[in-house]
C-alpha cells in the first residue's frame, strides 16, 4: 500500500511537471506537444498498471471452489471414542504434509462426565464433553482431544486447556458441548503429519484416567484435516 501511495504521488509529481512545462513551451496554443501527450499517454499506461498490481495484491482472487483445504481424513466410517477404560477412537493419515487445522463433525452418540443421580445418566450429555450446567467443569466443558499413538495431544492447544498438567476440560471460542462440530486451528504453527500415521480422538478424562468411572457415553465423527 505504501509503495503504491509513493507511486500515486511520483506520478502526480511527474504529471505537474510534464504540464508545467508543456504550459510553458506553448503557452499560445495551450496544449501539449505530440512528444509530451505520447510521454504522459506513457506515464498513465505505466501507472495504470502498477495500480492494477497493487489493488490485486489487496484483493486476491477468490478460489471458485469451497473449502478446498479441507480434506477428509477418515473413511466411509467415523472414528468413534469412549469414555473410559481407554477407548480411543484411531484414524489413519493418508497424506504427507503440513496441516493448520482439523475439523470434527459430529455423526452420533453422545458422553457425559458425571452420571446425575437425582436426573438421570444423562443430564449432563452432550456431543463433545459435559454440560455447561455442571458445577466444576460447565465454564471449560468441552473434552474431546486429538493426539499422536502415544496419546500426546495435538489439539486443542494449550492456552485452551484449564489445567495445563491435564487434558481432561477446555474451552473453545466459538465452540459449545452440543456444536455440530469443533475446529481447532493453528496457522502459525501447523503439525507435520506423516504418511500412514495414526492420530486417535479420546475423551479427556479417558485419556487422563481421571474421574472416569462416572462416565456414560461415545461419540463418532468424521474428521477433516486442513492441508497448508
Ligand atoms: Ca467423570
Amino acid at each position: 500500500m505504501k509503495s503504491l501511495l509513493i507511486a500515486m504521488c511520483t506520478f502526480a509529481a511527474l504529471f505537474h511537471s510534464s504540464f508545467a512545462a508543456a504550459h510553458k513551451g506553448c503557452c499560445s496554443c495551450n496544449k501539449f506537444s505530440k512528444e509530451q501527450e505520447k510521454q504522459i499517454q506513457t506515464l498513465l499506461q505505466n501507472e495504470a498498471g502498477s495500480l492494477r498490481q497493487g489493488m490485486q495484491t489487496m484483493c486476491p482472487k477468490k478460489s471458485t471452489k469451497s473449502n478446498p483445504q479441507w480434506k477428509k481424513v477418515n473413511g466411509e466410517n467415523p472414528v468413534c471414542f469412549g469414555v473410559s477404560g481407554d477407548q480411543p477412537g484411531r484414524f489413519t493419515i493418508s497424506k504427507e504434509g503440513f496441516v493448520a487445522a482439523f475439523k470434527l463433525v459430529h455423526r452420533s452418540g453422545s458422553v457425559t462426565c458425571e452420571k446425575d443421580k437425582c436426573h438421570g445418566h444423562d443430564s449432563y450429555s452432550s456431543k463433545w464433553g459435559c454440560s455447561t450446567n455442571h458445577s466444576y467443569v460447565g465454564s471449560t466443558p468441552l473434552g474431546t482431544f486429538i493426539t499422536t499413538q502415544y496419546k500426546r495431544v495435538l489439539f486443542p492447544r494449550e492456552k485452551f486447556i484449564r489445567i495445563k498438567s491435564m487434558n481432561t476440560w477446555y474451552a473453545l471460542p466459538g465452540f459449545e458441548p452440543d456444536s455440530d462440530f469443533l475446529v481447532f486451528h493453528d496457522f502459525a504453527n501447523p503439525e507435520f503429519l506423516q504418511e500412514n500415521q495414526e492420530l486417535q480422538l479420546w475423551y479427556g478424562e479417558d485419556l487422563e484416567n481421571f474421574n472416569e468411572e462416572n462416565n456414560v457415553g461415545q461419540t463418532c465423527a468424521d474428521v477433516y484435516a486442513w492441508y497448508l
